[in-house]
């Protein structure tokens, strides 16, 4: 202990000084693929911390719940080069007069909170009354991670991967404008500028066709998540080839040229983004909005799957593990899988809602947890839009949601379907079985000195910072 305080100029009184020594930083990640729920997460969880001293609201956060909170601001953030999560503009639209839900955003953002508590460990109790501990939380499109596997895939390779999934639907229909343009041009022929911004700029907006219809796999993360940095940048001016040519040795080919571009996407942006940021993570939370994907059917579900398991490959350390091999040891210890929008269904299908995104994450999850990270999944609203309700059908009593929805302005109480305990098969994704509405944000204007309505997020911040207290 001595040497630490003699670090500190000896005018600073003490127990300033021990404070400082004892004051914490954990860097905590929010991920998740695009409309998974990052932004109104966020948002939220700052807000019920900035309202945690007189919230009755977070009763799972033992922090808040013990009595042993001081207080909690937003600070400056400390990177400077990433872009700040504008806290002030989302909750001014959560919580204005006629709320509406914040806008769309597509980069990597940050926001700093300071959080003040009185020390409940034996030894700090007495040195240390009050100690802050710093929350850096950033903001991230999943799709970013799913750039993961093209590190181990090369140009030819990753060709031949995206050409096999558009032989069948939905991205046999959706790649057509795409592939008919690249049936018109020869790989060995001279590469270019124009020729090459128009194939990807067709390639993206397949992809772009894609995420419309609700698929998640896709390939490279930035074409539709590009963040400030990227958007049209030359970078981006590449797609894959359907015909792979043989032995081409012309440096100057349109083959040879989509090549450069490609390994130079993998080094300049996926590379980068894992050695800048990712390393750095403590703690990540992914979510994912697995409702969404009952409704839309089981090619589109099947798909997030596949996707959501990709993105989990980022938190496989294990020492043959792609992330061991190029980056090293990485710092996350904890990682939360949660699925959100929770309030689109009844209270009491909320187990099954947890257990069905643990299915779906199985082997993910086990491999986290097997190399020593401590994994947990959770259902989760961030902000609850509906109340529970029964009504009654047929002279039986059934539990139902009400709430506003997205298209309309009259309240409506419905019946949104059971979350199935496993995947259906898929005879029987029949139109009509589930019907997980949207909802418009409930009005707040009134709401002063708590937090947003939420369902589980007291739990989720207890797992996420909990032990950092
Ligand atoms: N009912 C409900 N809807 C939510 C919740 N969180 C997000 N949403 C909906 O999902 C949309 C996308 O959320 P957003 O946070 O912007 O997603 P992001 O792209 O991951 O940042 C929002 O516009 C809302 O319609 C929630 O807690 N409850
Ligand atoms: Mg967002």
């Amino acid at each position: 202990m001595n040497k630490w305080i003699t670090r500190f100029s000896t005018s600073t009184p003490l127990n300033e000084r021990i404070n400082r020594t004892l004051d914490k930083q954990v860097k905590l990640a929010v991920t998740g693929l695009s409309r998974s729920g990052k932004t109104v997460f966020i948002t939220s969880l700052v807000h019920q911390l900035l309202h945690g001293l007189n919230s009755t609201h977070l009763p799972f956060f033992q922090i808040v719940n013990s009595g042993l909170l001081r207080g909690v601001k937003a600070m400056p953030q400390p990177d400077m080069h990433i872009p700040s999560f504008r806290y002030d503009v989302a909750v001014e639209q959560l919580c204005g007069e006629l709320p509406t839900w914040p806008q769309p955003t597509s980069g990597i953002t940050e926001i700093r909170l300071a959080i003040r508590y009185l020390s409940n460990k034996p030894l700090l109790k007495h040195v240390s009354p009050v100690s802050t501990l710093y929350v850096d939380i950033i903001d991230y499109p999943g799709e970013w991670l799913l750039d993961l596997s093209l590190l181990e895939l090369n140009y030819e390779q990753w060709s031949k991967q995206i050409a096999r999934a558009c032989e069948s639907e939905p991205r046999l229909s959706l790649s057509e404008k795409w592939r008919s343009f690249m049936d018109s041009l020869d790989p060995a022929s001279e590469a270019d500028e124009t020729t090459m911004r128009q194939a990807a700029s067709l390639y993206t907006d397949f992809l772009h066709d894609c995420k419309d219809s609700g698929l998640s796999l896709l390939q490279p993360g930035r074409f539709t998540m590009p963040g400030d940095d990227l958007k049209g940048a030359p970078l981006l001016e590449f797609c894959p080839l359907l015909k792979i040519p043989q032995d081409i040795d012309n440096q100057s080919s349109l083959f040879a040229e989509m090549k450069k571009r490609y390994e130079s996407y993998k080094e300049h942006v996926v590379k980068k983004f894992y050695n800048e940021h990712f390393s750095s993570f403590d703690r990540q939370i992914v979510l994912a909005d697995v409702l969404r994907a009952f409704n839309t059917g089981y090619p589109t579900f099947t798909d997030m799957r596949d996707a959501i398991n990709m993105v989990m490959k980022s938190f496989q350390y294990g020492k043959s593990g792609l992330i061991n091999r190029l980056f090293g040891g990485l710092k996350i210890d904890k990682i939360l899988f949660a699925a959100t929008k929770a309030d689109h269904v009844t209270p009491e299908q909320l187990p099954n809602l947890e257990n069905f995104l643990r299915a779906m994450v199985t082997k993910s999850y086990n491999n986290a947890t097997f190399e020593g990270v401590r994994t947990e999944t959770i259902a989760l609203a961030a902000v609850k839009c509906t109340q529970a309700a029964y009504t009654t059908y047929q002279g039986q009593k059934i539990s139902c949601i009400k709430g506003m929805p997205l298209q309309g302005d009259k309240p409506i109480a419905l019946f949104p379907g059971d979350v199935p305990v496993e995947a259906p098969m898929p005879e029987e994704w029949v139109d009509g079985r589930f019907q997980f509405l949207e909802f418009k944000p409930p009005r707040l204007a009134n709401i002063h000195g708590s937090g947003l309505p939420h369902i589980r997020l007291d739990r989720a911040l207890e797992f996420l910072l909990g032990d950092k207290f």
